[in-house]
């Protein structure tokens, strides 16, 4: 049987090799991709946060974990696939500005792919001139952007405000998400789109530009 607490401990634990290796296993038992991320790997990632923020764990931790969520990632990844219809539309995402978490932000990324969406991804610490940039010159429908910290969430407002002043204004729509952002945040900043999760941003990916 499928080890997927193994697989949550060896993320917490920061293991790599263990957490490609029951990754692996798992799909070969035919666990869902989805429920492997969602139900283990995430909570691994929560564990490890919430023994960073209690003392129990330090920046080196945290770096192990991500680099076995990733690993683990790398394999599921290419298995999440949605009901793709024809090309659903081209979006630029990445991380704002001064942060540099990328991990829910790729995944994001991947989900909007597997469902059918051009994805453009600049990567981390993307300022607003680049995601102005980056959306003109892909005439990107949707901007999405990823805040993994409070300190760095003010940045998306300076993203969409750049949107607004530019000759984008009215033709890009803007979505945020992160784990401090929240639907209130997203309402305040002027976003057209918050999504907590990577499923629900398809879903609101989707919603914005119309498509069923
Ligand atoms: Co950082 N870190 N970190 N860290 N780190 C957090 C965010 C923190 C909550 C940990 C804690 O204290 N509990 C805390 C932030 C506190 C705060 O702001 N209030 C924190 C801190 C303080 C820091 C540093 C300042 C630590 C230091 O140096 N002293 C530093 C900052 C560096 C910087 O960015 N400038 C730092 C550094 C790092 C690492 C580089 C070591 C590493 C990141 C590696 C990487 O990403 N390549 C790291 C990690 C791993 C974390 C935690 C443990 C895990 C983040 C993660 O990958 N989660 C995190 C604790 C936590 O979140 N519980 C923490 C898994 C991922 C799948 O979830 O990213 O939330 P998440 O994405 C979800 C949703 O949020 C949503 O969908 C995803 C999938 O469901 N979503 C979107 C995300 N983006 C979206 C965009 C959308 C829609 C949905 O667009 C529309």
């Amino acid at each position: 049987m499928a080890n997927l607490n193994g697989l949550q401990e060896a993320i917490v634990g920061g293991k790599l090799e263990t957490a490609v290796a029951l990754t692996n296993e798992a799909i070969a038992e035919g666990c869902d991709p989805q429920a492997i991320i969602n139900d283990y790997m995430i909570k691994g990632m929560e564990e490890i946060g919430a023994r960073f923020e209690a003392g129990q764990a330090f920046v080196p931790n945290l770096l192990m974990s991500a680099r076995a969520m990733k690993g683990a990632l790398d394999i599921l990844k290419p298995l999440m696939r949605g009901k793709a219809a024809g090309s659903a539309g081209r979006i630029v995402i990445g991380t704002v500005q001064g942060d540099l978490h990328d991990i829910g932000k790729n995944l994001v990324a991947s989900m909007l792919e597997g469902c059918g969406f051009e994805v453009v991804n600049l990567g981390v610490d993307i300022s607003s001139e680049r995601f102005v940039e980056a959306a003109r010159e892909h005439d990107a429908q949707i901007v999405c952007m990823s805040a993994l910290l409070t300190t760095t969430m003010p940045r998306m407002k300076e993203v969409i405000a750049a949107i607004n002043g530019s000759d984008l204004k009215g033709k890009v729509k803007t979505m945020v998400g992160g784990a401090p952002v929240n639907e209130r945040f997203a309402a305040s900043i002027g976003a057209d789109g918050y999504s907590s999760n990577a499923n629900n941003a398809v879903a609101m990916a989707r919603s914005l530009l119309g498509i069923a």
